[in-house]
């Protein structure tokens, strides 16, 4: 049972607003904060500014009840939980500007005894830089009570929902909270025991900051194999799909899926934020990371050939934007650059850029006079090759033969592994 009645979440984005809406939902009076007043205002109407299946329940219930509000301004509360972006620069380095902004919002309102968490995905002790931070802005505070000066706790409390499942997995998933202290994190389990009712377990910051990130870099390099074996199966000539559907019969091997190359704003980011910390020691890691980005490429020049065996104008569909299946989140998105780089270095083709999640095109393709968004059937019908680059159900779902006498590009292996090979060999297709 944790005492904490007021909560600020800092940052009302992917993570940040489904946090402060099942904290409101769970009685406590929460105040979300973001520097982006469209966000602001929706939010205190009581709407969701982005798609995420029963978010906009909760906002809606917890709005109405007068449990949460938003605003521009860091108020005073009893725990803040800051959920605000950490993107990587140029030379992978982490980039904690947001983080220092929400500290610089924090700072001025602490009285002692608050609890101050980092929910954000962060390099290795970015909840003490954090701390540092604060503290140098109010040295009459102290982590540890210090010649009698009042305490802030810090905890790392990083998040491990997955787009598309955030409501339920932020109720289910276990979680890691990291204290900078032992009290910090107890007080951050208390608060996450309001709505996880998965395990809460408990560790130093550090930790908790390295197990989100090796979470993150399990999964890359795991789709790295993926991606590297669609590469070598393709040379041997062999279909891919079938060859992970048999080797993941064994009892004791469980191959990810290949596609267009990783996307998403935290498995194509968090690795790097290891190799950062370690250059010399994490090599499969950077690897891994250099093996995923590179995959798109691969897509361009096997879509390009195909494209350029056509003719001098061919047709081309690339079905999907988004970074993954049945979401809208375009976040570094392989799909985008595909699409981008087909229409740079094929002038004269036509592209049909399909995404049934999305009204308009991003902005890498709006300008483009040889760039069209248009639905599902009307690109697959009028194209001569078609990319597949989301396994989104609306494609799933299209039978085989919609595609007969075309080429098919199928970074995604949509017919499901199952039956890959199979629709393949019925609708008569050449698929790669
Ligand atoms: N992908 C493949 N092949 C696969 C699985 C995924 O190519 O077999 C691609 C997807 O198409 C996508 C990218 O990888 O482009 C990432 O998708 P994802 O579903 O693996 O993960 P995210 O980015 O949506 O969410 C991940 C999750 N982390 C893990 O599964 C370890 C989630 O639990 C985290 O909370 C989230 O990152 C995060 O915020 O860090």
């Amino acid at each position: 049972m944790t005492n904490i009645k007021t909560v600020a979440v800092i940052g009302l984005g992917y993570i940040g607003l489904p946090t402060a809406a099942i904290l409101a939902t769970n009685g406590i009076n929460v105040v979300g904060v973001d520097v982006n007043q469209n966000t602001v205002d929706a939010v205190n109407r009581g709407e969701v500014p982005f798609v995420e299946p029963d978010l906009g329940v909760h906002v809606a219930g917890a709005v109405s009840q007068g449990h949460l509000k938003a605003t521009r301004e860091t108020p005073s509360a009893e725990a803040y939980i800051v959920a605000v972006p950490t993107p990587f620069r140029d030379d992978h380095s982490a980039d904690l500007s947001y983080i220092e902004a929400a500290a610089r919002g924090i700072a001025p309102q602490l009285k002692g005894d608050e609890l101050v968490i980092l929910e954000s995905t962060s390099p290795p002790r970015a909840t003490r830089h954090m701390a540092d931070y604060i503290l140098a802005l109010r040295p009459d505070l102290s982590i540890d009570g210090a010649n009698g000066a009042p305490v802030i706790h810090f905890a790392h409390c990083p998040e491990r929902v997955l787009p598309g499942r955030v409501m339920i997995e932020l109720v289910t998933n276990d979680r890691i909270v990291g204290g900078i202290t032992p009290v910090a994190a107890e007080l951050a389990k208390e608060l996450y025991g309001v709505f996880c009712q998965g395990e809460i377990l408990v560790t130093d910051d550090v930790t908790a900051e390295m197990a989100k990130l090796v979470e993150n870099s399990y999964r890359d390099v795991n789709i790295a194999f993926a991606n590297e074996l669609s590469i070598i199966s393709d040379k041997l000539g062999i279909d891919v799909w079938e060859l992970i559907r048999l080797a993941n019969h064994h009892p004791r091997v469980n191959i990810l899926q290949p596609g267009p190359g990783v996307g998403g704003h935290c498995i194509a980011v968090d690795p790097w934020f290891i190799v950062a910390a370690a250059p010399e020691e994490a090599q499969l890691i950077r690897q891994a990371r250099i093996t995923n980005d590179s995959k798109p490429e691969w897509v361009v020049a096997k879509a390009r050939k195909a494209a350029e065996a056509v003719g001098a104008a061919p047709v081309i569909a690339t079905l999907g934007l988004a970074f993954k299946a049945n979401i809208d989140d375009l976040r570094e998105s392989p799909s985008i650059g595909i699409a981008a780089e087909l229409a740079e270095q094929l002038p004269t083709a036509k592209l049909l850029v399909v995404e049934p999640h999305v009204e308009a095109l991003p902005a890498a393709l709006r300008d483009r006079a040889n760039v069209e968004l248009v639905a599902t059937e009307e690109a697959i019908s009028k194209a001569d090759v078609i990319v597949v680059l989301v396994d989104h159900d609306e494609f799933k779902s299209i039978s085989p033969a919609a595609y007969a006498g075309k080429t098919v590009i199928d970074s995604r292996g949509i017919w499901g592994p199952d039956s890959h090979a199979e629709a393949a060999a019925t609708a008569g297709l050449a698929v790669n």
